[in-house]
């Protein structure tokens, strides 16, 4: 059981749907900490380095011309075994088979506006929030629920 980071993100079809709160949420109510959270447009050189690892598949230009439509919402959150987790409150890539009662399985029905992203590792979860976001911007905190949350 180890203490980890993920990045989540609301992709632009989800901010547009009005789907940020319902999100978040699943997250906060699961019990995780949130650690950093912003409204934010990215430029088409970050969407490309953030997804470097699909560069050369077919969809890749789709990937990065959705990606970069509008504002997304960047998250960072803290728990154990955070990035498992928030991929399976995630649900599969394409949402047609996402379980219900996860958010792509809920709320979704493309994979090219599948409303989330999750990191798929601890380690692409540190690099994707060093990505993300500026330093200042990640707060290290303890909720007053915590040993609530943990025993
Ligand atoms: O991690 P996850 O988002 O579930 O899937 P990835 O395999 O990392 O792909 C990233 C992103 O690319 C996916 O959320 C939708 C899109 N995509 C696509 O449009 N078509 C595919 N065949 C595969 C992925
Ligand atoms: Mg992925």
């Amino acid at each position: 059981e180890e203490v980890e980071e993920t990045y989540v993100m609301v992709k632009p079809d989800g901010v547009q749907r009005g789907l940020v709160g319902e999100i978040i949420s699943r997250f906060e109510k699961k019990g995780f900490l949130l650690k950093g959270l912003k409204l934010f447009q990215c430029s088409k050189e970050l969407a490309e380095e953030h997804y470097k690892d699909l560069k050369g598949k077919t969809f890749f230009p789709k990937l990065i011309d959705y990606i970069t439509s509008g504002p997304v919402v960047c998250m960072a959150w803290e728990g154990v075994g955070v990035v498992a987790s928030a991929r399976k409150l995630i649900g599969a890539t394409n949402p047609l088979q996402a379980e219900p009662g996860t958010i792509r399985g809920d709320l979704s029905v493309q994979m090219g506006r599948n409303v989330v992203h999750g990191s798929d590792s601890p380690e692409n979860g540190k690099r994707e929030i060093a990505l993300w976001f500026k330093e200042g911007e990640i707060c290290s905190w303890v909720p007053v629920q915590a040993p609530w949350l943990r025993e």
